[in-house]
């Protein structure tokens, strides 16, 4: 037999026998895995920046702030923008499919010059445009609302004092401007995400007028009219943060009204509820009076704490209700998630794939058929059929479409990272 297949042949030939019989064993329930496979490559997540360089961005800022935290010292945090696109790059060449890159304004590259955030430009954020351009992906963007002078009392476009207010309002302005040339730039619509840090340590003895300001200042900052093909906006609600605990002023039901009577998208973030509330179970509410809604996938340990994401109960939740719902078309999947106690490549490489998982298991069920045992009361079916499904050859159907996208297949990403983190990440320094 000479010398025999190489290594990698074998491989191949191991995922494609799995996956043929995965294929017949889905075909039974009439699901078509290549048609599966194709769909998920079309979706495209919404990668965040902001987990390469633990939400430091590029203004030279001491301290994050905001009421968010990122905790761990990993070696290896990008700290130019040009080692930042690098790690993506990185995680982009591990994560099957085509994404989008999240950016926050910090981000912008302003060649040493001091620019204000109400003076941001979109030509700032032009390497971002090459860079996203040569890749082919689009980019999503966020005014950052923290890590500011004029943030640091906990108040920025719901502030008492006008001046801050409105340097604040004229910040979401420019950064519509910036997600608007993202959209025009690379012909795919940028999500221009708002969220603010607003809200009281202790109990506040008046709730309401910070909320009016609030509703007022986000009037202003959509009031110019941009065309939806380029730009999409989004209010991202939140129940606490640290030093916030007592009363955020964008809440889940402000913005939720927010968002129905302005016609803009709400954003939930899975961290962002009381702990054993869920975003899997309101995508279906809110999509009854709203188009579109963007999802912050993380996954929140006893408080909003933005671990990697992983394969569990709630993300599968997330998928099969976008997947069931036939909400793809409705539904923007970011991911919001922060680590600095592991390699930063390997979590946005863990974040998206699990991700990707729960979509391709979500696209794996026979939904139609679920849907009759439901209307026909056999609720036996349901549960038992669900759970079946649990143990399906999803993951030769996973591995193969890993093979198809040409990206390692299985844990074999890791060694990747690893031979990067020794090239590139521990020179840092
Ligand atoms: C904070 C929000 C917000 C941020 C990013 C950095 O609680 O989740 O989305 O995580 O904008
Ligand atoms: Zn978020």
């Amino acid at each position: 037999m000479g010398k025999g297949l190489s290594a990698v042949t074998k491989v191949q030939q191991q995922v494609e026998k799995s996956y043929i019989q995965a294929k017949e064993t889905y075909a039974k329930w009439g699901v078509d895995t290549d048609q599966v496979l194709e769909k998920l490559a079309n979706i495209a997540i919404s990668i965040h920046c902001w987990q390469g360089d633990d939400v430091s961005g590029f203004e030279g800022a001491e301290e994050l702030t905001g009421g968010i935290q990122v905790t761990g010292n990993y070696p290896g945090r990008a700290r130019t923008p040009d080692e930042l696109r690098q790690d993506l790059e990185k995680a982009l060449s591990l994560i099957p499919g085509k994404h989008k890159v999240n950016i926050h304004a910090i981000y912008a590259e302003t060649k040493g010059e001091k620019v204000e955030r109400d003076e941001l430009e979109p030509r700032h954020f032009q390497n971002w445009v090459d860079w996203a351009k040569e890749l082919g992906i689009g980019l999503d963007f966020n005014p950052t609302f923290f890590s500011h002078p004029l943030s640091d009392d906990g108040f920025t476009l719901s502030h008492a004092d006008p001046k801050i207010r409105q340097y604040w309002i004229d910040h979401g302005k420019a950064s519509r401007r910036i997600a608007e040339y993202f959209g025009k730039e690379l012909g795919i619509t940028s999500v221009n995400n708002v969220w603010i840090p607003d809200g009281y340590k202790d109990i506040p003895v008046d709730r309401y007028s910070p909320r009016q300001r609030l509703n007022e200042a986000l009037n202003e900052v959509f009031s110019e009219q941009l065309s939806a093909e380029y730009v999409l906006d989004a209010v991202e609600s939140k129940l606490f943060g640290i030093g916030s605990e007592s009363y955020v002023v964008g809440s889940n039901e402000f913005y939720l009204a927010y968002a129905v009577k302005n016609n803009v998208l709400l954003c939930l973030d899975a961290g962002h509820f009381h702990p054993t509330e869920v975003i899997s179970n309101k995508i279906s509410a809110a999509l009854t009076f709203l188009d579109q809604i963007l999802l912050h996938v993380s996954r929140p340990v006893r408080w909003d704490s933005d671990h990697v994401v992983i394969l569990d109960d709630e993300t599968q939740a997330i998928m099969e209700e976008i997947v069931r719902g036939d909400f793809l078309e409705r539904v923007h999947i970011a991911l919001d998630f922060f680590d600095a106690s592991i390699n930063r490549v390997a979590a946005w490489v863990i974040g998206t794939r699990n991700a990707q998982k729960a979509l391709l298991k979500a696209l794996l069920e026979p939904t139609e058929q679920l849907k009759t045992m439901e209307l026909e009361k056999d609720y036996t079916s349901r549960l038992a059929i669900l759970e079946e499904l649990k143990t399906y050859p999803w993951g030769a159907v996973w591995d193969y479409f890993c093979l198809q996208q040409g990206v390692p297949v299985k844990e074999r990403w890791l060694d990747v990272v690893k031979q990067y983190e020794k090239d590139v990440l521990l020179k840092r320094g």
